[in-house]
C-alpha cells in the first residue's frame, strides 16, 4: 500500500533551482512517486541571518517505503549530492525533510513527524499551501492555512515566477 507523503526540499548553496530539480529526479528514482511539486520560493533564511537566502519548495509523493527507510533515502540522497555534515541548519546543497506521512504521528530519536518545526516555518508552510491549504496537522488537527495565520515566523517567502529562474535577487 503506498502511502501519501509531503516532502520539503531546501537549498541556499550552487545553482538551488537546479539542485532541487535533481533532488526532485534522484527520489523518483528511489521509490519515491512525485506526485506534484509546489512553486519554487526565495526564502529568508531562518537560524542564521548571515547564510546566502534559500530556495524551497515542497513536493506530494507516494512511497511504499515505511518512514525510517524513507528517511534513510532522503540521507543517502543528500549525500550522494554532497553534503558532507557541516553544521547543523547551516549552508546546505540540498536538505531533505518529511513534512507529513499520511496521518502518521512518529517520535522517535532520529525522526519527528510531524515535522517538528513546520507550523514554526513560513518556507514550509507556505508551499505546502499551495499543494495542500486544509489538510491538517494530525497532531494539532490544525490545518495549513492555520497553522500560516497562527505562526510566529516572520521571514520572507517570495514566489519564484519560474522555477527555471533562479539568479534573480539575492
Ligand atoms: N530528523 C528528525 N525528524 C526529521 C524529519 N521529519 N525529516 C532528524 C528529516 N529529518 C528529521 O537533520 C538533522 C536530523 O534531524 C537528521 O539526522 C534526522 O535524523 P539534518 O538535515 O541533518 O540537519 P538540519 O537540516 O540542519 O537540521 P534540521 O533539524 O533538519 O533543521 P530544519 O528545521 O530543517 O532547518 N531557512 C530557510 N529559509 N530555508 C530552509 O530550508 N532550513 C533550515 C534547517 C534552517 N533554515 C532554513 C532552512
Ligand atoms: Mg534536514
Amino acid at each position: 500500500m503506498s502511502k501519501r507523503v509531503f516532502l520539503s526540499l531546501g537549498s541556499n548553496v550552487g545553482d538551488r533551482a537546479a539542485n532541487l530539480r535533481e533532488a526532485l529526479a534522484r527520489l523518483s528514482g528511489a521509490g519515491v512517486g512525485v506526485r506534484r511539486v509546489s512553486s519554487f520560493f526565495r526564502t529568508e533564511p531562518v537560524g542564521f541571518q548571515a547564510q546566502t537566502w534559500f530556495i524551497n519548495c515542497v513536493l506530494e509523493g507516494e512511497t511504499e517505503k515505511m518512514p525510517l527507510r524513507l528517511l534513510n533515502t532522503l540521507q543517502r540522497i543528500e549525500w550522494q549530492m554532497g553534503r558532507r555534515g557541516g553544521r547543523r541548519f547551516g549552508p546546505r546543497a540540498i536538505d531533505l525533510d518529511i513534512l507529513l506521512y499520511e496521518n502518521a504521528v512518529v517520535r522517535l530519536a532520529k525522526l519527528t513527524i510531524p515535522h517538528p518545526r513546520l507550523a514554526e516555518r513560513r518556507f514550509m508552510l507556505i508551499p505546502l499551501r499551495e499543494l495542500a491549504p486544509h489538510l491538517r496537522h494530525p497532531a494539532t488537527q490544525r490545518t495549513v492555512t492555520e497553522m500560516l495565520s497562527e505562526t510566529h515566523d516572520t521571514s520572507q517567502v517570495i514566489r519564484l515566477k519560474e522555477d527555471s529562474n533562479p539568479s534573480e535577487g539575492t
